[in-house]
């Protein structure tokens, strides 16, 4: 195979893909996860688009890179790839992450049924249960999570007045739920989706700053959930998150569902310890749960978990060969 080839691990968690690059990474400069991600960005974001972007992968492909870990209690470092960029902390990529690595023996957990990774946003614990060969299920312990604003109100051409919650849950979220100029998820459609997202991001963006208190690196609302009730009746709430420029989650997403959480905690509408079940677009679910009450900076915030599940669909070779015009990945827009 000509070019410079990645041994990849594909997977999905609760719909939403998972490609985990296990070999061939790139040696990054240094000493948090954080850092490294900025060294990845400025040297080898190629690597990113390559695998990411189309022909070998889609508007909506995500990733992670397996690194050895930065923290002597950690059992591995993780770097998240995708198409809007790396991300300081994706939630379904992390129990994709965890899936491969356990079932294809890549790491060897300092305590079994457990998995601490450094994240570039932080710490994150995976406990997962086995079956077998097989990883059943994970359940994250996220990074603190917090609402960063509330009731900011946007103009958004095309849709008129919106109000809306900024949340952090490993990425800041601006959150919308139903309101007199948008109905709910069953008369928003995914054009709708994708042509309103990047005008809420745009116009949200511009009536402040959000920054992470700990780690200035971690800005700007990147993330929009739609929420709605759910139609499943084993569920709380629906959403659907948009990321990146096309980007849409198939899966409840982890750091979406924590960034919800902490606004429905703040809110007094979900208490420390109850359960709330997040449904995706597709109908797939994750179980999300404030676990703890903490501080962020001058925020109150909780600490999130979030379960789903993943499971793997196939062992790829891919390579990225400088003779492909495309070798780079390109994304219709
Ligand atoms: O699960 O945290 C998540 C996520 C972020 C973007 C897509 N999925």
């Amino acid at each position: 195979m000509n070019g410079t080839v990645f041994n990849c691990v594909d997977a999905h968690t609760c719909g939403n893909p998972v490609r985990v690059v296990t070999s061939n990474r790139p040696t990054l400069e240094g000493a948090t996860m954080s850092e490294k991600r900025q060294h990845f960005l400025a040297r080898y974001d190629w690597i990113r688009t390559g695998l990411m972007f189309e022909p070998r992968g889609h508007d909506a492909m995500s990733g992670s890179i397996l690194y050895p870990p930065v923290e002597s209690e950690s059992d591995l470092g993780v770097l998240f790839i995708e198409v809007s960029g790396c991300l300081p902390m994706c939630g379904h990529g992390t129990m994709g992450t965890v899936t491969v690595a356990i079932e294809e023996n890549l790491v060897t957990p300092k305590t079994p049924g457990i998995l601490k990774m450094d994240a570039p946003a932080g710490l994150v614990q995976a406990r997962y249960s086995r079956n077998g060969h097989y990883v059943d299920s994970v359940e994250i312990r996220n990074v603190p999570s917090f609402v960063h604003s509330t009731e900011i109100t946007v103009e958004v051409p095309g849709l008129g007045r919106l109000d809306m919650d900024v949340s952090y849950g490993g990425n800041f979220y601006a959150i919308v739920e139903p309101q007199a100029n948008y109905r709910g998820l069953d008369r928003f459609t995914v054009d709708d989706i994708r042509r309103f997202s990047p005008l809420v991001r745009d116009a949200v963006n511009r009536t402040g700053e959000f920054v992470h208190p700990e780690d200035e690196t971690i800005r700007r609302v990147s993330h929009v959930m739609w929420t709605d009730e759910a139609r499943d009746r084993t569920a709380d709430s629906r959403n659907v998150v948009f990321y990146g420029d096309r980007g849409i989650d198939r899966s409840p997403c982890g750091t979406g569902t924590s960034a919800r959480v902490a606004q429905l905690e703040s809110r007094g509408e979900l208490e420390i310890g109850q359960k709330f079940v997040h449904e995706s677009i597709i109908g797939s679910l994750f179980t999300g749960c404030a676990v703890e009450r903490t501080r962020v900076g001058r925020y109150c915030a909780i600490v999130p978990t979030v379960s789903g599940w993943a499971r793997v669909t196939g062992h790829n070779q891919i390579s990225i060969d400088e003779r492909d015009p495309y070798a780079r990945g390109f994304l219709l827009m």
